[in-house]
């Protein structure tokens, strides 16, 4: 590489980027550096506020070349997941910025229309971007106007069946859309199945397109050829399909590459061909990427970079909390585990989250028992309804947010027919810094109406293991945990005991008034009703611990030993407290007006990005905002004696 000094008069390149029409000035040379700064940037930033570090590690070069040869935001860049986004960011007027990236008073950890007409398309979860991208071609046929669209998905995106949906549409839709698959042979885990192999077959049985390649132009030897020599310009294309079966081009995209994504030179070049496309076709550039680029560890260890917490850059080392060892999610790996040494015929099933939902470690234990298939939670649940069919238990372990695209499988594949599949769903309530993507919020009001389904909510993580060895024991229909990030109550953890399906708990007793608590807020509504104790009020406190069969009896008490009765839950209206209002409602309690009934639950399910405790003091539902709601509940503000 030609020295800094004999490029650029200035110290530093990015200092001078505010926009991509700054990178439009600049030579290739000069964009080099500027990606060595952008680098640097991500590092340094990342390291203090935590984040995905290696995907964006890896599209710094891609970054800058499709800013440098497109012209966003007329033309639309969107990236699929998102998590990749923080060179964009950058290089798109938000560079400062970047250095509170996922805080709370700083800007989002992935794509976002609100924050940036940069960001066309918002993103969080996987595989939208070829089906938001289409829609936006066409939008742009039916307008007649002439901008670009691109999408940018990984090699992991690219196996959910949505990605498929959409390529298979747009093959056969005759309009202008460019795909960059960007494979860096990593998902948050190493890849699975067989469109990875292919992939690796793809790139392994050619060469990266030589320059003379590129120089001939993609243009060039596509539309207008097309229309003079049509065949010539055929044959070309399909010297371009790679390997055996040329899976992109059969799906009707023109196929291109495969390129290497950090040769500045040879992305411009090829993205600059790709933009001088006439034809109204899809193309499908291939880009061959490192997760991880120019940052040692995360190069070395990109599963364990890919979302990291802060770190010291010089020694790549991960600052964890005290308790990380023993989070709702490791008890849940490790009661699997002691459930599975008794049982044979348990297996679990991921959907591209081994190391996130704690099933890495049951792959450790049970190879065979394991399965990760893919980045496709609407087949994990269906495989799983199919498994369960035939006599095995499986437990599909994923995250809250990640359950609503596989809704319709959940109720009609499983729920429906009655199967005893096991739901392990983490990342239940607010979940910090990723944001309003993937809050667990809505899956409370998802599941309580849903027939058969036998669905709990731990308050603790002795409870989530009693409920692990509960769902292992029960076989007559559906079962669901479900549970937060972090970790809470985890005094003297035993081993699992199996509880009575739909009995909830009576944790303490007092008089007029009654919270009766859903899941982890568990100790927060214990603080209250010490707080509380000393305004004079004794709370009967219980734990519901099912979402659904509400436990009737113990409602039946509450709701004729009390004149208040409060529910909470970490979830949107609508969930479990409508539940018990609907059955409170129905049985005539409310009908004389002695019972004063209150829901306490999240108002704004798409509270930003802060940290868990911020969100759920945002959402009233911290000890103090507890007891201060009571208080006014009680129209009591003075200190009195206990009632
Ligand atoms: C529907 C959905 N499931 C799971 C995830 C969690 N997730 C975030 S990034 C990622 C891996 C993406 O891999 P790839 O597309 O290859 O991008 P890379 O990180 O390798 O650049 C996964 C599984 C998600 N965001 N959305």
């Amino acid at each position: 590489m030609v020295d800094k000094a004999e490029v650029v008069s200035t110290q530093s390149i990015l200092e001078h980027v505010d926009s991509p029409n700054d990178l439009k000035k600049l030579t290739i040379d000069e964009l080099k550096f500027l990606a060595e700064e952008v680098r640097e940037k991500i590092i340094s930033s990342v390291s203090k506020t935590g984040g995905h570090l290696g995907a964006g590690l890896g599209v710094v070069e891609l970054s800058i070349a499709i800013h440098h040869v497109f012209d966003t935001p007329n033309d639309k860049l969107i990236w699929d997941v998102g998590h990749q986004c923080y060179p964009h960011k950058i290089l798109t007027g938000r560079k400062k910025e970047i250095e509170k990236v996922r805080q709370e008073d700083g800007i989002s950890g992935f794509t976002k229309r609100s924050e940036s007409k940069y960001d066309p398309f918002g993103a969080g979860h996987s595989s939208t971007s070829i089906s938001a991208g289409l829609g936006m071609a066409v939008a742009r046929d039916l307008q007649c106007k002439d901008n670009h669209v691109i999408c940018v998905i990984g090699d992991g995106s690219m196996s959910a069946g949505m990605a498929f949906e959409a390529m298979n549409n747009a093959g056969s839709q005759n309009s202008r859309l460019v795909v960059i698959l960007n494979d860096n042979d990593m998902s948050i885990a190493p890849p699975v199945g067989a469109l990875s192999s292919y992939l690796t077959r793809l790139i392994s049985s050619r060469p990266y397109m030589t320059l003379r390649q590129m120089a001939m132009g993609v243009a060039s030897k596509f539309p207008k050829a097309v229309e003079r020599t049509a065949k010539k310009a055929e044959e070309y294309a399909r010297t371009l399909v790679a390997g055996s079966g040329g899976l992109f081009e059969e799906l009707g995209f023109y196929y291109v590459g495969p390129v290497d994504g950090h040769n500045l030179d040879d992305l411009t070049t090829i993205l600059g061909n790709i933009k001088d496309f006439e034809d109204a076709r899809p193309i499908l550039l291939h880009v061959v990427t490192q997760k991880g680029k120019g940052y040692k560890p995360a190069e070395e260890q990109p599963s364990k970079y890919h979302g990291v917490g802060r770190f010291d850059v010089e020694s790549g080392e991960i600052v964890t909390d005290s308790d990380a060892n023993i989070t709702y999610t490791s008890t849940f790996s490790q009661c699997l585990i002691d459930e599975a040494k008794k049982d044979d015929a348990i297996v679990a099933i991921t959907a591209a989250m081994p190391s996130g939902t704690g099933l890495d470690k049951f792959a450790k234990e049970f190879p065979t028992r394991m399965f990760d298939v893919g980045i496709a939670e609407q087949h994990a649940i269906t495989f799983a309804a199919g498994l369960a069919a035939d006599g095995v238990k499986p437990f599909v372990a994923m995250y809250s947010s990640f359950l609503q695209r596989a809704y319709d499988q959940l109720l009609h594949d499983v729920v429906l027919q009655n199967l005893p599949v096991r739901f392990a769903i983490d990342r239940g309530g607010f979940v910090g810094n990723d944001g309003a993507t993937h809050h667990g919020v809505f899956d409370i009001a998802l599941t309580a109406n849903l027939p058969n389904l036998v669905a709990m909510a731990p308050s603790s993580q002795q409870e989530l293991a009693d409920m692990v060895a509960t769902a292992a024991s029960y076989n007559d229909g559906p079962s669901m945990l479900r549970y937060p990030k972090g970790s809470g109550l985890t005094d003297n953890l035993i081993q699992g005991r199996i509880i009575e399906i739909g009995k909830g708990k009576i944790i303490s007793e007092g008089s007029k008034i009654a919270v009766l608590n859903l899941g982890a807020r568990l100790p927060a509504v214990l603080t209250s009703a010490n707080e509380l104790l000393e305004h004079g009020v004794k709370l009967t406190v219980v734990d519901a611990r099912f979402i659904a069969p509400i436990d009737t009896a113990l409602i039946d008490e509450l709701a004729k030993n009390h004149e208040y009765l409060v529910v909470i839950e970490e979830g949107v209206k609508c969930g479990f407290g409508a539940s018990v209002m609907q059955y409170l409602s129905d049985n005539a309690y409310l009908d004389s007006g002695k019972l004063k009934v209150r829901c306490f639950n999240i108002e704004d399910p798409f509270i930003e990005q802060a940290s868990m405790d911020r969100q759920y003091e945002m959402a009233r539902l911290d000890a103090k905002n507890i007891t201060s709601r009571i208080l006014t509940l009680l129209n009591r503000k003075k200190l009195s004696a206990v009632s």
